[in-house]
């Protein structure tokens, strides 16, 4: 493929471009340029992006650069139909459409609830990521055709949701946030579990994202540096491997950046 993309390799949206990418044997012929949020942004990029700082990024030479990551996924899609990912059937890519809709309300559920600072809000919070989870339950019972996945495989609204599933890690480790038991939530808990399993979709990993979203805990996102500190968990360098759990009680403890293994 004639294209780079610029990315985090941490990002959620970037994370679906890899995994599309994956599913079609093409991972490996894109050059991936990594971008470290914590510096300021090279100024050729952001002519490249039109001025905006969100990746990923697409450059592809001769053409005005592509971003969004639901654009750029459409756009390898329509570029390499073989092995489709999406569903080619009209009416049965609609009914990944009904699902790929709730992707924005569920990604902004997870990351305000893991950036509240207020524990009294906690509460709040939680149940609106838990009415999120229920409207996908609601959908995958009412629209899926597969008994796991939406339709018989890891696919479009599967390639759209993991990376977020994976992010709500930090949901599980800074708010002990957990899927209760019951017919509400079964069916999407089956579903999670399978995007969760998917070999193409390995990318990141537990600790990682622990590791590396503890700023978000802490109220501060985009490499931003969270109060008293001086380097983001968002860096590179340490790099995530080395560094310690941070302390999951993110609402009493402020972890400082030696204890964070950032120095
Ligand atoms: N709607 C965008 C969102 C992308 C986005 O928010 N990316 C974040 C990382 S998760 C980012 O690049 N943040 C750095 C910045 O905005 O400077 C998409 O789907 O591509």
């Amino acid at each position: 493929m004639n294209a780079s993309i610029h990315h985090i390799p941490v990002c959620p949206f970037c994370q679906r471009l890899e995994i599309l990418l994956s599913l079609k044997g093409l991972r490996d012929q894109i050059t991936f340029n990594v971008v470290d949020i914590t510096k300021p942004r090279d100024p050729r990029l952001l002519e490249l992006s039109k001025g905006t700082t969100a990746l990923p990024l697409m450059e592809i030479p001769g053409r005005t650069a592509l971003k969004e990551s639901r654009v750029l996924l459409d756009y390898v899609e329509e570029l390499y139909p073989d092995p489709p990912v999406a569903r080619p059937d009209p009416y049965e890519h609609a009914l990944e459409s009904l699902l790929v809709e709730r992707e924005g309300g569920f990604g902004a559920a997870g990351y305000s609830f893991v950036m509240n600072q207020d524990p009294a809000k906690r509460e709040r919070f939680s149940e609106r990521m838990l009415a999120e989870y229920r409207a996908i339950n609601d959908i995958l019972v009412n629209y899926a055709p597969g008994k796991t996945f939406f339709f018989d495989r890891f696919g479009w609204a599967e390639t759209v949701f993991t990376p977020f599933f994976m992010r709500f890690w930090f949901l599980d480790y800074y708010e002990g946030f957990e899927l209760p038991e019951g017919a509400q939530y079964d069916r999407v808990r089956l579903w999670r579990e399978a995007c969760l399993a998917e070999p193409c979709a390995q990318q990141v990993q537990f600790d990682q994202i622990v590791k590396l979203y503890y700023d978000y805990a802490k109220g501060a996102g985009n490499g931003a540096l969270v109060e008293g500190r001086r380097v983001s968990s968002f860096v590179f360098e340490p790099d995530w491997p080395g560094r310690p759990m941070p302390p999951a009680d993110k609402y009493s403890v402020s972890a400082s950046d030696a204890e964070l293994g950032l120095v």
